[in-house]
């Protein structure tokens, strides 16, 4: 189960992944260190996930398979759903500035909840532990 609340513990190649996105150096070293929390309510296909950063805090809302809208801590928005493939969660959002795609996935690992992102050919991975 994805649900409680998760707190990132390291990263894997994230700077490089939001250069590829296009973030400036000032705030790639700021969103490093961002604290990211979130927590997941999962009941059926409806999630709640609440995240909470030093950027921000806001409450998300979706449905598997269905699509919503979305903005990144930098403003860059994007749409998309998260599906469920067995016991791997995975989002395939659009950035509404190019059209480009953004997969997300998260998925239970060791106690440990891997959400790894990849676009336009870098991969990165943020690995949270249970609060
Ligand atoms: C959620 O389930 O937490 C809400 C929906 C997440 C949508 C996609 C997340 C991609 C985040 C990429 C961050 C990279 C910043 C450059």
């Amino acid at each position: 189960t994805f649900n409680g609340t998760w707190k990132v513990d390291r990263n894997d190649n994230y700077d490089k992944f939001m250069e590829k996105m296009g973030v400036n150096m000032v705030k790639r070293k700021l969103a490093e260190h961002d604290n990211l929390k979130i927590t997941i309510e999962q009941t059926g296909d409806k999630f709640l996930v609440k995240e909470s950063s030093n950027f921000r805090k806001k409450d998300i809302n979706f449905t598997l398979g269905v699509k919503f809208d979305y903005s990144l801590a930098d403003g860059t928005e994007v749409s998309g759903s998260w599906d469920l493939e067995g016991d791997m969660l995975k989002g395939i959002f659009t950035r509404k500035d190019n059209g480009m795609e953004l997969t997300t996935t998260r998925i239970i690992d060791g106690g440990e909840l891997v959400q790894s992102y990849s676009y336009d050919g870098v991969e990165a991975k943020r690995i949270f532990k249970k609060a």
